[in-house]
């Protein structure tokens, strides 16, 4: 074979220099050398192989999950090299739960995929830094941490000393869902005595029918307890765009024959591929749920065991006053939360077991055969059971009558509620999307009731209210000292509303007398029934601020009639505002101080929430860039300098109703007396002093990037090892009581509140719209499949996936009438305001609805004038009821919700001198 080496080459060429090499004509293509062995032989320029191998190297793996609240929670293996993350690729590796369901694997999105790259981007934050302007004027001057710390620590004492505990806000948002970030927070404001708004409810997360019902919104499935259901209702989700590691689950029980039902006013990522898409008008859900439960009872469908044993149905409700016959109605100092059951073996009034105030906590009916029908004669009272009153609503919303208001075909919604009801296992899937509308406790409760009807619970199905909740006792004693120290846990929607004067945008955008008649009160009836609220002591809000530390939340964007809520803020915490953020926000940017947080590839941390029983570990595979630090690590440092100045200004212990904040000890109070220095000190200990992990070590975990739970992280029942799992078995297999007033799954609510608004039991009930206002067009902002809220919206990679800048979809229809070509500069307009977007047409959207995601950074909109400054919202008073059993304050449990699709818009082509600044 004819070969000549490299150096022969340019020797016989008489060429050495490369310029002269380039310049000439040596590379033509016949000049260049055939290689035969191109594995061994050397041959000219081999050295550019070079490259392509070293892309492919690296120093070191590590481990990491994502901290933001996207709900997916994977395990990614993170390639180092040169102390730079060069790519990430998923774990991969978790156990399967037994050889009948499919694996996790590979779990992961594609914002995960490329956080390798947004970690870098322009929007960082590498040093602390103070600011040199106007608030939000984006002029900084780089500070050390010592300065930061010492100025700020500071200003905290100030406002101590000033006006007391209290008045410093510590709110912690969506941007620290992993144990030792979110420990970090809380701990701070459980020493300080902070206001922390409910994590849920702050933004409109938490399921209040699911609440009102069962007693626990948060026990649910686990994504592979999906797959053995045989009818799978996608009632208020999009799980193929807001749940992209677990969705699987939910195709494969399709592929195993289940029924795949989506119920959604636009044919979204996830009704494509279900066996029906049922188009229901936007806002309307429990008028669907309610014909449901109709057509369960009027063609007798239901099972009489279930509803015997594990509901409130048989309970005995007074007929001359319509509340529940009470232990203290018949007996002198009787029980106020002790019932009765009619039984049918001995024709008597017998009381019921597992209530709140009985002493027999089980479910257990033993001999009685409580009457679900009839009406009963007891000691002067008239009876019937709460099904009976079920009964006489449901009765009211034929399929066919509510048509009207879902859009839906009666038919379909009959044939629906058969299958639900003959199905061996039925879930309803309620997404967070469910609690943005302010009729989400009828949407909730009303599905609850066809479940229960039907017999679907534990094993059997029942409501998927989106994440396991698994139990962590150690992560209570890390955040909150185990409830001995307690922030000022605040209810979200009050806290938020109130602050942010909210009313205000409300008056003015919504007509009362409409809004009366589409969800049955005005802003009137809410602002009297929120006033009784806090007045009773039902629901805490601790008022004005003087200042505030914002960790992981940007608030500047996610809320409500957003530019007067941030006006509010800014004002009211006059005295000191602190972000503590990975990125130059667009809450950061407003602060007076902001401190750079470790990204996620660059702390020590644990995460299990979500769907899975994968606890995921995070390994700091890279030291945070320049001075960012561990949000751990800044709360030690911050904690020290309070600490030592305390003792320096000589400020002794504050008194605070019944806990006492010390400033003189703050720092070792927060370090556990120095034993919690670091993120990698908390996550060791949390890793080998928890229950739920079993024994292993860090090291092992670390090695492995997650640890499996054990059996002792199921809060209701145990996690068993080999079965994927469903929720409230202990209730349905060991006959453990609810935790609500009766013991049961919740039918028949007597509050005053609830009796008045025509709500004892689960009703049909609209949402506000269009109807309540001037302005024709219904609006909602769902999330986005290329970001997590703002986490990753300006990524290169995630704009060119989409339009590139903030969006509108728009059905042809309606562009048609308005003169609007796909890719026009849009304006939404309102009584509020207005913003501009490009149209998106999107056929499957009614003509009358539109819909844009949310999580744009206001910035990224013309003018810098994001949807949510012209959104204007109100809150559910009957979600502010308390003084009844299950009801009242309760942090993730019950409180009321901030609502963010219950506005709307008018379109109009934007004119060009609109949109020139
Ligand atoms: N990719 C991605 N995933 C995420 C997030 C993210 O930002 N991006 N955020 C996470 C968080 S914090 C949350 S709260 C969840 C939210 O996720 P989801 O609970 O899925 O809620 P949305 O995306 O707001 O809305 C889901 C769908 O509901 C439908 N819908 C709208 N109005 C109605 C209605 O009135 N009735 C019915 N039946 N359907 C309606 C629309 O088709 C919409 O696409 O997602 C989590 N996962
Ligand atoms: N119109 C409309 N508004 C909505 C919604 C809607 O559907 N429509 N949805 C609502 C819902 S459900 C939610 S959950 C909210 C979410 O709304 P946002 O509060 O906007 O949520 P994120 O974008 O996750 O903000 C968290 C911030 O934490 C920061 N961060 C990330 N990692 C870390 C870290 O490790 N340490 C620190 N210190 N900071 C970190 C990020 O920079 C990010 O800006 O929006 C709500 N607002
Ligand atoms: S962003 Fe969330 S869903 Fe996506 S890979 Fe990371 S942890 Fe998983
Ligand atoms: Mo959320």
């Amino acid at each position: 074979m004819w070969k000549l080496k490299r150096r022969d080459f340019l020797k016989g060429m008489g060429l050495t220099g490369t310029g002269v090499l380039l310049s000439g004509n040596v590379w033509a293509l016949n000049r260049l050398e055939p290689i035969g062995d191109t594995l061994n032989d050397e041959y000219p320029y081999r050295g550019w192989e070079d490259l392509y191998r070293n892309e492919w190297a690296w120093d070191k793996i590590g481990h990491a999950a994502h901290c933001i609240n996207c709900m997916g929670n994977c395990g990614w293996d993170v390639y180092v090299k040169d102390g730079i993350v060069i790519r990430e690729e998923q774990i991969a590796k978790y156990p399967s739960v037994n050889d009948k369901v499919p694996d996790a694997n590979p779990r992961g999105c594609q914002k995960g995929a490329i956080h390798s790259t947004a970690m870098y981007e322009a929007d960082r934050i590498h040093y602390p830094l103070k600011r040199a302007g106007e608030r939000g004027a984006d002029k900084w001057q780089r500070i050390s941490w010592d300065q930061a710390t010492e100025e700020i620590a500071d200003k905290i004492i100030d406002i101590f000393e000033k006006y007391g505990p209290g008045k410093l806000k510590t709110h912690q948002g969506s941007g620290n869902q992993s144990m030792m970030r979110q420990s970090a927070g809380n701990r701070f404001s459980s020493l300080v005595g902070g206001i922390q708004l409910d994590g849920f409810t702050v933004v409109g997360d938490l399921n209040t029918g699911a609440h009102l019902a069962y007693g626990n919104p948060l026990e649910s499935f686990t994504s592979d307890a999906w797959f053995d259901a045989d009818y799978i209702l996608l009632g208020m989700i999009n799980p193929n765009a807001t749940r992209i590691p677990d969705a699987h689950y939910i195709w494969e029980a399709q592929h195993n024959g289940a029924r795949i039902v989506s119920t959604a006013p636009d044919m979204n990522p996830s009704a494509i591929h279900a066996d029906l898409w049922m188009p229901i008008k936007k806002g309307t859900d429990p008028y669907l749920a309610i014909s449901m439960v109709n057509v369960i009872i009027e063609e007798k469908l239901y099972k009489p065991d279930f509803m015997k044993e594990q509901t409130d149905l048989p309970i005995l409700v007074r007929t001359d006053n319509q509340k529940m016959l009470r232990e203290s109605d018949v007996e002198e100092g009787g029980s106020e939360e002790v019932f009765y059951h009619w039984d049918l073996n001995t024709n008597k009034a017998v009381k019921v077991k597992g209530s709140m105030g009985s002493t027999d906590k089980t479910l257990r009916l033993d001999d009685v055969d409580p009457a679900i029908e009839g009406e009963f004669h007891f000691e002067g009272f008239t009876v019937a059971p709460v099904f009976e009153f079920v009964k006489k609503e449901a009765a009211k919303f034929p399929p066919e009558d509510t048509e009207a208001h879902t859009g839906l075909n009666a038919d379909m919604v009959r044939r629906e509620a058969r299958r639900m009801a003959e199905a061996r296992k039925a879930i309803v899937m309620l997404g967070y999307i469910t609690s943005f509308y302010s009729n989400c406790l009828f949407t909730g409760w009303g599905y609850a009731l066809a479940l229960a009807l039907t017999g679907h619970g534990g094993r059997t199905g029942g409501l998927d209210t989106s994440w396991v909740v698994w139990n962590h006792p150690r992560w209570n004693e890390l955040a909150n000292f185990g409830g001995k120290k307690l922030p000022r846990y605040e209810a979200g929607g009050i806290g938020e509303f109130k602050r942010g004067n909210m009313i205000v945008g409300a008056r003015k955008h919504f007509d009362n007398a409409k809004l009366k008649e589409a969800v049955g009160f005005d802003l009137d009836d809410m602002e009297e029934m929120m006033q009784e609220s806090i007045d009773k002591g039902w629901m805490p809000y601790y008022g004005e601020i003087k200042g505030m530390i914002s960790v992981a939340d940007n608030t500047f964007r996610r809320n409500k009639y957003l530019e007067e809520y941030r006006r509010q803020h800014l004002e009211q915490a006059s005295e000191l505002y602190v972000n503590i953020n990975t990125r130059l926000d667009s809450t950061a940017q407003w602060a007076d101080y902001v401190l750079p947080a470790a990204s996620h590839y660059e702390a020590w941390d644990l995460r299990t929430q979500g769907f899975h029983r994968y606890c995921n570990v995070f390994t700091r595979p890279v030291p945070p860039i320049f001075e960012s630090k561990p949000d751990w690590d800044i709360m030690v440092m911050l904690t020290k300098k309070i600490q030592e100045r305390a003792i320096e200004r000589g400020i002794g212990p504050i008194e605070d109703g019944d806990v006492t904040r010390d400033l003189h000890t703050i720092h070792d109070d927060f370090t556990m007396d120095g034993k919690l220095m670091t993120d990698y000190d908390v996550t060791k200990w949390m890793v080998e002093n928890s229950p739920e992990y079993g024994d292993v070590t860090i090291e092992e975990a670390a090695e492995k990037g997650f640890i499996v739970l054990n059996e002792k992280a199921g809060t209701n029942q145990p996690l068993v090892k080999d079965e994927p799992y469903n929720p409230f078995t202990a209730q349905t297999d060991t006959k453990k009581p609810y935790d609500t007033l009766t013991g049961r799954i919740t039918f028949y609510c007597d509050h005053p509140w609830f009796m008045k608004m025509g709500a004892a039991v689960p009703t049909g009930r609209g949402t506000a719209g269009p109807a309540a206002s001037n302005y024709p067009l219904a609006f909602y902002s769902p999330h986005t499949r290329w970001g997590i809220h703002s986490n990753w919206r300006s990524n290169k990679f995630m704009l060119r996936l989409q339009r590139g800048e903030p969006n509108i979809y728009i059905n042809p229809q309606l562009a048609k009438e308005r003169g609007i070509k796909d890719g026009d500069t849009v304006r939404l307009f309102n009584a509020n305001g207005d913003f501009f977007a490009q149209a998106k047409f999107y056929p499957s959207i009614p003509a009358d609805t539109i819909m844009m995601e949310h999580g744009w950074e206001p910035h990224q909109y013309i003018h810098k004038k994001p949807m949510n400054n012209s959104m204007a919202t109100f809150l559910q008073p009957l979600e502010m009821a308390g003084g009844w059993g299950h009801l009242g304050f309760k942090y993730a449990m019950w409180n009321a919700n901030q609502l963010a699709h219950e506005g709307s818009y008018d379109i109009e082509l934007a004119k060009p001198q609109d949109i020139i600044a």
